[in-house]
């Protein structure tokens, strides 16, 4: 037993000082999310994130893909979560580890922590992993990333400490009235839950408000011609997608060009602007998928503002520098297509945040992937610029393959032989069109669907059949499309990764024999 400044210090299991850490840990967590969603000051794991990422071979994505389809992403939170209780557990053990061995106040020994941590960020986290997310256009530097970390790290050390000194370790046994005792730190429990309620219910309805997370799942029922934004998929690197301020935004026109300008938002609104239907499909979405959406946008053409700002000679890619760190690029004739739009309304409403406010990119026949969102520069480059994901491995042409998906009749339709059941659903191939969809019941003879009518040049299209089953039981349907050039989809069966996923989309259903 030591004194304490007058306190007794009773030494205790070393499971009391790890559940302390762990419940130290939420406070310091809830500060960092804090700083992320009103500050923008980017948290540890998103950093770490941020740098293994694009170190990850393809090949890992294509497992993790297969694997956790859409919830790779919640998974990666979970991890984050995880990792932090873990280190705040294990802070907190150490932490009365050395107050039992040593004769260190708890508030010197975790002032003494607190400064620890905060050297090991500066000197080596912030280094080594800053650099993805740090010092680009986004909001955060350095300085307030560090002085937000030095804040949650306090947190920790303060909370870390008044545990103690409330629980058993800390208290005073010369306290006579146990029951009042009791009653006492029975309060403290309240009060301390009431104060974690309080402050992390909003942190927490923001957070979940603001995660980015995707989920793949395969779709059925006929799709709306145009996809709600609140259904619209969702697709990015973030854990936290930015909110960009429009107000102070500017997007930013230079590289090899003989006028670079800067234009505000109101300026951009201000062009000529075009409307545009267009379908968007990211390119991890697996035959049968749901990332794919189509939206009408309205925007200026990027190929207007390239001509203001003077292309020289020899630009071979346009590069697009986005809020997130994203960067990626285009070929220069891809750039100059009349459909190449810079898009800040999507079906007739402001964009959202998550679909890239208060500038997007988006262009004919190419991949979601290369449809920048949250964009402030647009350079004219001389080099063929590699992309955030082509930096990685995934397709840098990345053009559309050909897809066809059934989305009716649901698997679990009551069909009947000799009933006639509408049959359909979408095909899309970018810029090419779609010519003909074609369906199988029995995997050998094929029979045309019927075309809807064509919704844009660059929209998925849809399709219908009637369909009459002739055999009972579990019976197989499958679907193959034809691009505008005269192009089969290919039945061969590809992951998503590099270059998108091919093969036919299939559907099982069960077809009941009618007795005579
Ligand atoms: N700045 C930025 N732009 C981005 C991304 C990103 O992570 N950062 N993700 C891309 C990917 S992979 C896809 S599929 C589309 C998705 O756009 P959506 O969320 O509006 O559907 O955005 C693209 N643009
Ligand atoms: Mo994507």
């Amino acid at each position: 037993m030591q004194e304490i400044e007058g306190v007794r210090y009773l030494p205790r299991s070393s499971s009391a000082g790890l559940r302390n850490g762990v419940a130290s840990a939420v406070g310091m967590l809830l500060t960092m999310v804090a700083g992320r969603l009103w500050l923008g000051v980017p948290t540890p794991i998103e950093l770490a994130a941020e740098w293994l990422v694009p170190r990850l071979p393809i090949e890992f994505f294509e497992a993790g893909l297969g694997i956790f389809g859409g919830y790779a992403k919640p998974l990666l939170y979970v991890v984050a979560l995880i990792i932090t209780f873990a280190l705040g557990g294990l802070l907190g053990a150490g932490f009365e580890w050395l107050l039992q061995r040593t004769q260190v106040r708890p508030a010197l020994l975790a002032a003494a922590v607190v400064a620890f941590l905060i050297l090991f960020v500066g000197i080596v986290y912030l280094p080594v992993f800053g650099q993805g997310l740090l010092g680009t256009d986004s909001t955060s530097g350095g300085a307030r990333t560090m002085g937000m970390y030095a804040v949650s790290f306090s947190v920790f050390g303060t909370l870390v400490t008044t545990h103690l000194l409330l629980s058993d370790a800390g208290s005073n046994h010369t306290v006579r009235n146990p029951s009042r005792r009791r009653f006492l730190r029975r309060g403290l429990v309240v009060g301390r839950g009431a104060l974690l309620l309080a402050v992390g219910a909003p942190i927490v309805g923001r957070l979940l408000d603001t995660v980015s997370i995707t989920s793949v799942s395969i779709t059925e029922g006929m799709p709306a011609a145009f996809t709600p934004v609140g259904t619209f998929y969702n697709v990015s690197k973030n854990l936290v997608d930015p909110r960009v301020d429009a107000a102070s935004w500017t997007l930013r026109v230079g590289g090899l060009v003989d006028e670079p300008f800067e234009l505000t938002l109101d300026e951009i609104r201000a062009l000529p602007s075009e409307a545009k239907p267009h379908t968007l499909q990211c390119i991890s979405n697996p035959v049968g998928g749901n990332l794919i959406g189509n939206g009408e946008w309205v925007g200026i053409p990027l190929a207007a503002l390239l001509a203001r700002a003077k292309v020289r000679q020899g630009v071979i890619d346009i590069k697009t520098t986005s809020e997130d760190g994203y960067t990626d690029s285009i070929p220069l004739a891809k750039a100059l297509e009349p459909g190449t739009l810079l898009a800040y309304e999507m079906n007739g409403e402001p964009l959202t945040y998550k679909h890239g406010a208060p500038l997007r990119l988006l262009v004919p026949d190419i991949y979601g992937m290369k449809n920048a969102k949250w964009i402030t520069r647009i350079e004219a480059v001389a080099e063929d610029f590699k992309g955030y994901w082509q930096r990685q491995g995934w397709d840098d042409r990345a053009t559309y393959q050909i897809m066809s998906q059934i989305r009716v009749p649901s698997a679990d339709s009551a069909l009947r032989v000799g009933t006639a059941v509408m049959i359909g659903g979408l095909a899309f191939a970018g810029h090419r069109g779609i010519e003909a969809v074609e369906y199988t019941d029995d995997g050998k003879t094929w029979r045309q669907a019927e075309l809807l009518p064509q919704i844009g040049d660059d929209c998925w299209r849809f399709w219908q059949v009637s369909w009459t089953p002739s055999n009972g039981g579990t019976v197989r349907l499958s679907v193959r499309a034809t691009d505008g050039t005269g192009a089969l989809q290919t039945k061969v069966q590809a992951p998503p990764s590099p270059s998108g996923a091919t093969g036919y989309h299939e559907i099982e259903v069960d077809v009941q024999e009618v007795k005579a």
